[in-house]
């Protein structure tokens, strides 16, 4: 496109929604006219895509998830529209500089952490690849919360998106439809049929909003529907009676609760009900806009398994299997076996954890009070599993219990998707292989094929090609193109392995990113890092199992080395944090507060701070990932193994060319098998040598005892060296008051954590070796693109093709 077409685009634009000039506009008012004029684009190719495939009557995929962690929208846009050099231009011309506008932009932090960010992914390659697709979730009013980090304590404050991005959405107020809460069932036979009403319900309005989905280079774009909560406004508010009044509005304010914020946490069931109600608002309204539209272009549902697939993403969206079967039995008359089998061959889950404290289960009693005639359903289902059960395991009372849908007075979500879908996956080889063996063990003896494997992956035009452009260029330079399309073809690279100008440039891409991130770490914290350091990053949210102490503890190990002896020869070394903790979890909180701590010792400390330096970043977000990220040199992994369902920054790090220092765990598996032992850091137990060590009884204390270089370490976190005391945290290392003495294994894998530490240090010292690593990296990402995943999903699960 002309930059003078881009030009009276936005004039037009400005004129239209600011009634200025657009070289009168404001750098607001030009970031949304922008927008707009992106959005307008969107808009067309939308159209055209959809008379496309509603011609050729394809199969849509509807991806249901709480979460959507879109991040920003106008990069990602104008690049897959393959816009962004002509704007730039146009900008130039009004003296705007694009990359000030793209930092105008706040994040849509409509998700908590990897869950989240995968569905966007996911949507971002369904567009790539054309397949017809609409994403589903809540508009929620504020995203994941704004961090910031005072006197070490975490504070949490509130994200107010909407003020900027709500640009990118589309209301669709005559769209909105009515939700049921509360009341109670009415039963009654009629034409020798049971028919069934709620009544005294609540209602609540759903109206949805548009935001449309880029593909790259691709003639698809497709949405994402985002719920709102409405009162419903029938009511005549000036005729209440004063109490009524205030009780009127009292009602608006509850209903529009709904989807005012995003549940912060992604660690621990609650059980809370507005969480509940977020559930069925967006199931309910999203399931009867799918079936609407299904029956605008067939004339019966008997064929939704052959139009639709909906997934539903974690257990959260585990009500559409009681609310898909209520519309079929109650809205239109089928019988339940028939609505059953619709269910069962259209629904398809995910299952992205094996905390057990994650694994959403809900009070049966509240279920029953909000959601009743949903309830009564998911007890006949219940009912019939358990019959079912009943015969193939005759007699076992225990297995029955574990795997029913309503036990010990809780209905469990994942029990829920197992007895319908008709796929179930988890997200990496090792977490698939502990579904079946552990968890999921016993479905999977009754119905083997319903359980299969899709290895997460990234969509990596945004988190290489956009966030990373001096790379991008080199590769193209390296490799030709055929990398954008495909990311296979990153493999390539591999025959520069040794070519030392080509490992130069790398060194050189990676010193450029890492002054990037120099700058916003002194902008942010006021720190000066050296861009020689070894930069050595982990970034994920905050929780015990993914051992972000293991990480502290090394680096106060490092500490007391080095006091000892200050003529030490290791390569400098700067440790980056950034990680949200759920606003409730102590231990996690306790934890940035040591991660500070040990940062204020260590970098005040002239004797350490030309060696080692600790940066925590605080308000850790998709647009800080994508600083971040390309200036990694040591990606860390360090979960204990079997507990990290997959991890996606591990790809986005290792595409970057950051090398993993990490376990076996999750997706590290995959990353090991890919690049070789060569080309990765491990460390620690494997999964089978964790639960192996719990069965011969694991005792923390031995360790503490028989490790000096430990023992050292954990008696600083309560001597007080540390500024303040960690009691609390040494506590949960080497005594059993709640749980199980470090129930992470920390202690146990801290020896071979430290010992990998100094060969990641010796190997960095030899630059042609380190970069080397890198390289074999970067050339052998390509297996982790979210094109890969979704095509697997697409093949194996959801049975739908992409449009020509
Ligand atoms: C769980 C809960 C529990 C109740 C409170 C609200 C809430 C919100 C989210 C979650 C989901 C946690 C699961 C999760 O985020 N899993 C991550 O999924 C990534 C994508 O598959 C994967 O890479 C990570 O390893 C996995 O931890």
């Amino acid at each position: 496109m002309q930059k003078e077409k881009i030009l009276s685009l936005l004039s037009e634009k400005c004129m239209q929604s600011f009634g200025c000039d657009l070289d009168e506009a404001t750098k607001q008012q030009t970031y949304r006219a922008v927008c707009l004029v992106v959005r307008d684009l969107l808009v067309q190719t939308r159209n055209d895509f959809c008379s496309r495939y509603e011609k050729q009557q394809a199969k849509q995929v509807y991806y249901m998830s709480m979460e959507f962690l879109v991040g920003t929208s106008l990069h990602n846009n104008l690049y897959n529209l393959g816009l962004e050099d002509s704007f730039r231009a146009a900008l130039a011309d009004l003296n705007v500089d694009l990359d000030d506008l793209y930092e105008i932009e706040p994040d849509a932090g409509l998700g908590n952490g990897g869950l989240g960010r995968l569905a966007s992914c996911y949507m971002d390659a369904m567009s790539s690849l054309h397949i017809p697709a609409t994403g589903f979730s809540l508009r929620y009013e504020f995203g994941i919360f704004k961090q910031k980090i005072i006197d070490g304590w975490q504070m949490e404050f509130p994200d107010n998106w909407l003020d900027m991005g709500d640009v990118w959405l589309i209301p669709r107020k005559e769209d909105a439809v009515e939700v049921k809460f509360g009341g109670q069932v009415h039963e009654w036979m009629q034409d020798g049929k049971l028919k069934i009403e709620q009544y005294d319900y609540t209602p609540v309005l759903a109206v949805p909003y548009d935001m449309f989905i880029s593909g790259y280079d691709s003639g698809a774009v497709n949405k994402l529907v985002l719920w709102s909560a409405k009162s419903p406004s029938n009511m005549d508010m000036n005729a209440f009676s004063r109490g009524d009044y205030v009780k009127a509005i009292e009602q608006n304010a509850m209903a529009e609760a709904i989807s005012k914020v995003l549940y912060p946490a992604d660690d621990h069931v609650e059980g809370k009900i507005l969480r509940l109600k977020q559930q069925y608002l967006f199931v309910s309204a999203s399931l009867q806009s799918i079936v609407k539209n299904h029956l605008k272009h067939f004339d019966s549902l008997d064929s939704l398994p052959q139009k639709a697939a909906i997934h539903i993403n974690d257990t959260h969206p585990a009500l559409c299997v009681p609310e898909l079967l209520r519309i079929l039995l109650d809205d239109y008359g089928y019988d339940w076996d028939r609505a059953w089998d619709i269910c069962q061959n259209t629904l398809a889950y995910t299952n992205h954890t094996v905390m057990s404290e994650a694994l959403e289960r809900w009070p049966e009693y509240l279920f029953r009070e909000q959601l009743p005639r949903i309830y009564q359903l998911v007890a006949e289902i219940n009912r019939r599993l358990v019959n079912q059960l009943n015969t193939v395991y005759p007699g076992d009372l225990a297995k029955i219990e574990y795997m029913a849908v309503i036990a010990n007075n809780e209905v469990r979500m994942a029990n829920l998707c197992l007895a319908c879908c008709h796929k179930v996956n988890g997200v990496s080889k090792l977490h698939s292989d502990i579904l079946k063996d552990s968890i999921f063990h016993d479905y999977y003896h009754i119905a083997p094929d319903k359980f299969t494997n899709v290895t997460n992956g990234i969509a990596y035009r945004r988190w290489l090609c956009q966030s990373n452009p001096k790379l991008t260029e080199k590769l193209r330079e390296w490799i030709g193109d055929g990398f954008l399309h495909d990311a296979n073809a990153l493999e390539k690279l591999m025959k520069y392995y040794d070519k030392a100008n080509v490992l130069q440039d790398l060194q050189k891409i990676k010193r450029y990113n890492k002054e990037v991130l120099c700058n916003y770490i002194a902008r942010s914290n006021g720190i000066n890092v050296d861009p020689n350091s070894i930069f050595d990053v982990q970034i994920k949210r905050l929780h015990e199992y993914k051992r972000q102490l293991l990480n502290v503890l090394h680096i106060m190990h490092l500490y007391c080395v080095i006091k000892e002896n200050p003529n030490l020869d290791i390569p400098p070394r700067t440790f980056i944090f950034a990680a949200k903790a759920s606003a409730g979890y102590f231990m996690a909180k306790q934890v940035i507060r040591l991660i500070d701590a040990v940062s204020k010792l260590v970098n005040s400390d002239p004797a350490v701070r030309e060696k080692v330096k600790v940066v925590f970043l605080e308000d850790y977000k998709v647009s800080l990932a994508e600083i971040i990220i390309p200036a990694a040199d040591i990606s860390e992994q360090i979960s204990i193994a079997g507990k990290e369902a997959s991890g996606t920054g591990n790809m986005k790090l290792m595409i970057n060319g950051a090398v993993t220092l990490g376990t076996l765990d999750g997706a590290n598996v995959e990353i090991h098998e890919q690049v070789g032992d060569d080309n990765i850091f491990l460390f620690g137990l494997t999964a089978p040598e964790v639960e192996e060590l719990w069965k011969k009884g694991y005792n923390p204390v031995e360790y503490y005892n028989g490790n000096l270089e430990l023992r050292r370490v954990i008696d600083m976190l309560t001597s007080g060296v540390l500024g303040s005391r960690f009691d609390e945290i040494a506590k949960s290392l080497l005594t059993n008051s709640y749980g199980a003495a470090d129930a992470y294994m920390t202690l146990a894998d801290f020896d071979s954590y430290v010992r990998k530490q100094e060969e990641v240090g010796r190997t960095y010292l030899d630059k042609r070796k380190f970069f080397n690593m890198s390289l074999v990296n970067i050339a052998k990402a390509g297996l982790f693109s979210a094109d890969r995943a979704v095509t697997e999903y697409a093949d194996d699960i959801w049975q739908v093709k992409g449009i020509k």
